[in-house]
């Protein structure tokens, strides 16, 4: 992996990870795309540049000027904008991540590098310690479009050779770039609310337990995935978890910090999305195969997250 490029770099992990990859690899060798403007924090790392990733010429054209080995393809709706618009949906992650898997098997890149969620399971995968192998029968289509993207993966990999790998994200926490259409969401808002000092009506309920991890943690994950051996690896997707959190555990950790922070509870049509999914996941393949191991707890987050919206609400 020498120059990548990273679509959907303007969204929640997307910009982070745009950074990360700068420091390992050099700026000039992260072309970061999306068809969204670039926020502050990626205009001074280098590359960026427009795509659409339902543009196939597109892709391939950039891919090719760039000369890109590896791509990270992060572009995606979530899962309760997708239940808003299950077409769309389909469109951007299913054609996206078709246009990359071809992009890639006709262009010589390398690897490719995307990641699947906790929303490919559905009601009936156990709630606990969710193992790779459990039922995958989602109840979004977001989680349909990640379990297909999954088996394409799979299907590129055996017929092509392509090196193709992915990981299950659980909700991901971050103070940078706002998350957006997720299910997950009301974490992050939490935090914001809590420092701006208003109350939040919070979308799901207060003792639904979910899988989180911290945003440090996740572009660790998948760089490490990225930079792991073949030969180590002995599955296309693996499990990745952190911390199993209620938005109740979330709002005692903040309140530690920030006693008089009012919350109350009126969960919506999110509410069902987080019951189909499991509380929290095993993620034994990938700390034996790639040594992942996670670094934030609950309390070490909410510290870090408090420290830097406070330092960006007053920028
Ligand atoms: C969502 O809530 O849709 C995402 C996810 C868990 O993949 N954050």
């Amino acid at each position: 992996m020498k120059r990548v490029l990273v679509t959907g770099a303007c969204g929640q992990i997307g910009s982070e990870l745009v950074i990360r990859l700068g420091k390992l690899l050099g700026n000039g060798n992260v072309l970061a795309t999306d068809i969204k403007r670039a926020p502050d924090i990626l205009k001074k790392h280098g590359n960026f540049t427009y795509l659409n990733v339902l543009d196939s010429h597109m892709f391939a054209k950039e891919v090719v000027d760039f000369e890109a080995d590896a791509i990270f393809h992060m572009a995606a709706i979530l899962s309760a904008s997708g239940e808003k618009d299950p077409q769309l949906a389909y469109q951007v992650n299913m054609t996206g991540l078709m246009n990359a898997l071809e992009v890639s098997r006709r262009k010589g890149v390398q690897m490719l590098i995307t990641p699947s969620s906790i929303a490919v399971y559905g009601p009936d995968a156990p709630k606990l310690q969710t193992v790779e192998d459990a039922p995958l029968n989602p109840t979004t289509m977001y989680g349909v479009t990640k379990v297909a993207g999954e088996k394409l993966l799979q299907y590129y990999h055996i017929k092509y050779g392509l090196d193709t790998r992915s990981l299950r994200y659980p909700g991901i926490i971050s103070a940078e770039t706002p998350p957006g259409g997720g299910t997950t969401d009301f974490a992050v808002d939490l935090y914001w609310h809590a420092l701006r000092g208003k109350p939040y009506s919070c979308f799901v309920k207060e003792d639904a337990a979910l899988p989180f991890m911290y945003m440090p943690d996740a572009i660790k994950a998948i760089i490490d995935l990225a930079k792991a051996p073949a030969e180590r690896l002995h599955r296309r997707v693996y499990n990745v978890h952190a911390m199993s959190l209620t938005a109740g555990d979330i709002v005692a950790s903040i309140r530690n910090h920030i006693p008089d922070f009012r919350v109350e509870y009126r969960p919506d049509y999110r509410q069902e999305i987080a019951d189909s999914w499991p509380a929290s996941l095993n993620d034994a393949p990938a700390r034996e195969d790639w040594r992942w191991r996670p670094d934030f707890g609950l309390e070490a987050m909410t510290r870090d997250m408090l420290d830097r919206i406070k330092r960006k609400l007053s920028d």
